[in-house]
């Protein structure tokens, strides 16, 4: 679904916040960085789980890294104004890598026990770095689409229906970290993106009301 579709339900969308030239330059310094397997959070440790995510972090060189924080930190004052929040400045950006297969069930960045710390995840941000097509060919993916749950009224705790939100190069997509999102199993080609998150010292009401995943909407 195009990105205006979106903005309608409060997400922000920065429809190039990387020039193509800059998508093209990090997607380089992912190929050539370091890759370990991505790593779901439970309870506070850190484990690989490729029953919830298959996907590689790529260790991206320490100036790529500077120009992506520093574009994501350009819209830490926009996004607070949208959300309505005072966001701090954004967490280490994650460059992720999606080969063929590769996925992330749908999954919230924060939990209400988060959103009660100052250090909780508030606003989540994603990077599309490539183009999507129904048909392989170079530099593209097929499949991996970035869904969100729960925004339908007769889906209020986003048991079921995700929306794909198809992103271009250099866009970026921010929304609550409470709002349930996966990425579909790439079909095709490798799916390149960057996510990060903006965290504030104020506690929030949970405008999601919901406490937890409860429930699994990913399709059988
Ligand atoms: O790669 C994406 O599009 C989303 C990544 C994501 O959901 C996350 O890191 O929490």
């Amino acid at each position: 679904m195009d990105p205006s579709f979106f903005a309608r339900f409060g997400l922000y969308i920065e429809p190039q916040l990387l020039d193509a030239d800059t998508c093209a330059q990090v997607r380089a310094a992912m190929d050539d960085a370091q890759q370990v397997e991505a790593t779901i959070e439970d309870e506070g440790t850190y484990e690989v789980d490729r029953s919830h995510r298959k996907t590689r972090l790529a260790k991206v060189d320490p100036e790529t890294l500077a120009v992506v924080r520093d574009r994501l930190n350009s819209l830490r004052e926009t996004l607070s104004g949208h959300f309505d929040l005072e966001l701090q400045e954004c967490e280490k950006p994650q460059f992720l890598v999606y080969e063929e297969g590769d996925f992330f069930r749908p999954h919230m960045d924060s939990s209400d026990k988060d959103a009660d710390e100052a250090s909780g995840r508030r606003v989540s941000a994603v990077i599309f770095l490539n183009e999507t097509s129904e048909e392989p060919a170079a530099g593209v993916y097929g499949g991996g689409a970035l869904s969100f749950y729960g925004l339908l009224q007769d889906d209020p705790k986003g048991e079921g229906i995700g929306l794909p939100l198809v992103g271009s190069p250099g866009a970026l997509v921010a929304f609550p970290s409470q709002m349930i999102h996966g990425v579909s199993p790439v079909t095709h080609g490798r799916r390149y993106t960057i996510a990060s998150w903006f965290p504030t010292g104020a506690p929030i009401d949970n405008v999601w009301g919901r406490t937890q995943h409860e429930g699994d909407p990913w399709p059988s």
